[in-house]
């Protein structure tokens, strides 16, 4: 099966089963050798990517609708970001900011400042992973209030280390077995229009209520929240529950940090989600799309607080590496150049309509949410709003052996979710959404 696209020179094609034999013979060998702990996923083997389309070991193209979870939003092979990143290695790969520091650490910080919501004065310290990011804004946070308690909401996703799994709310796949887990981290419940029904500001009310009573608006340090919720299922919160957390931590002498690892740079329309309700968060942290596939993250915000943190109290070997903040300055550039925010919209606008027609339509289709290019879908038993993860994996099974690329999400694992990349063509989309579409009303 082969898909020509006009708009782009490289098709999508099935030309095997998937997983085509190399990929299978792949598999195999990679059972003896990697641990068996990591997700399996769907095993196709890629060999090289160009713009939205990966090709696989068999020679198979398949249209990635995923950007390996938000993070090549830019596309994959982008001359601008090779180039960068080629030349970096040529100069130097490594030195150890915290050694003898160079110019491109400094830059990244810059843009970071830049870009981030607030027009106030703002640093950024970089680090290699998200989940490193949220451990040292938690760090800096305790450091700068002298307050230990930690809130997070329900369905929430920061990463899987030890102090992140104790902010992530599911337990399967990420903390089962791992405890213990560390402590002063308090859950309370989010806004989940869907499933709660609650306007903004009663969802900000019930959770406030819970923080007063249950942590007590003295000790906490801050609100670690995703301002869309991620692994969790793309939850949406209703409007003014952002705006009204932010007003909250404000008032009581807490931080509000936004994780907008997931969410952030240009992926949903705007630089970051917070940027649609004007919320200005006191940190933020980054990661996946930053640096378009090069390991990055940073923790940015209020530079009196930042700078709060005595001398050597934040750093590690790599976090900064000058390969990975040249990747970012590309990506950055790229973005703006390329106005990517008003294509992350103009992404929406052809797939949300597209999705909602099957609201009503197809029994499985409970809810269509989601920002710019930060779409999912929940599936539910028809007639119910019973989470149907039978479906969900039914679905992403027949997309990917067609070609599509696309990920569940979801505390209920009843979500699919699309991200895919930035400079996808309409064309692309179209396509991609059709089979879908045809995926989901193949489960009726
Ligand atoms: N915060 C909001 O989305 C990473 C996780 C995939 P790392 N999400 C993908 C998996 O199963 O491990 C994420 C996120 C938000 C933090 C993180 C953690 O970022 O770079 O994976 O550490």
């Amino acid at each position: 099966m082969v898909v020509e696209y006009r708009t782009v020179g490289i098709a999508r094609q099935v030309v095997t089963d998937l997983p085509g034999p190399k990929s299978q013979e792949l598999h195999e060998r990679r059972k003896q050798s990697v641990s068996h702990g990591l997700t399996q996923g769907f095993p196709v083997y890629i060999d090289r990517a160009e713009g939205a389309i990966l090709v696989d070991v068999d020679g198979n193209h398949l249209l990635d609708l995923g950007s390996g979870i938000a993070v090549t939003s830019i596309g994959h092979a982008v001359p601008a970001l090779v180039e960068a990143v080629q030349a970096q290695v040529a100069d130097f790969t490594h030195t150890c900011f915290m050694v003898t520091p160079y110019l491109e650490y400094v830059e990244v910080c810059e843009e970071l400042a830049a870009v981030t919501p607030g027009d106030h004065a703002k640093t950024s310290a970089l680090f290699n992973s998200g989940a490193e990011a949220v451990e040292n804004a938690v760090k800096i946070a305790r450091l700068a209030t002298g307050r230990n308690a930690i809130v997070v909401v329900d369905h929430a996703y920061h990463g899987r280390t030890n102090l992140t799994m104790a902010l992530t709310a599911k337990n399967m796949p990420y903390k089962d077995r791992f405890g213990p887990f560390a402590p002063e981290v308090y859950r309370v419940p989010t806004s989940y229009p869907y499933r709660d029904g609650l306007s903004g500001p009663d969802a900000a009310a019930r959770a406030i209520a819970l923080i007063e009573s249950t942590v007590g608006a003295q000790n906490v340090a801050a609100i670690v929240i995703e301002p869309i919720q991620g692994e969790g299922g793309f939850i949406v919160p209703a409007e003014g529950f952002l705006p009204a957390l932010a007003e909250w931590t404000k008032k009581n002498g807490a931080l509000f940090v936004a994780d907008e690892i997931q969410t952030g740079f240009t992926r949903t329309g705007r630089w970051f989600a917070v940027d649609h309700e004007g919320v200005v968060p006191d940190l933020v942290t980054t990661a996946k799309g930053l640096a378009g596939g090069m390991p990055l993250a940073a923790v940015t915000g209020r530079a009196e607080i930042m700078n709060a943190v005595h001398e050597g109290g934040l750093g590690g070997t790599y976090g900064g590496n000058p390969v990975a903040a040249a990747a970012a300055l590309a990506t950055i550039r790229t973005m703006r150049d390329q106005n990517l925010a008003e294509r992350a919209r103009h992404i929406e606008s052809i797939a949300l309509p597209r999705l909602r027609a099957l609201l009503g339509d197809v029994g499985i289709v409970g809810d269509v949410r989601g920002r710019g290019a930060m779409l999912a879908v929940e599936f539910v038993v028809p007639g119910s709003d019973t989470p149907n993860p039978a479906a969900t994996k039914a679905i992403v099974e027949y997309c990917t052996k067609r070609g599509v690329v696309i990920i569940s999400c979801g505390t209920f694992g009843n979500c699919v979710r699309l991200l895919p990349p930035l400079i996808i063509t309409d064309e692309q989309l179209n396509d991609g959404l059709s089979v879908f579409e045809d995926a989901i009303r193949s489960i009726r």
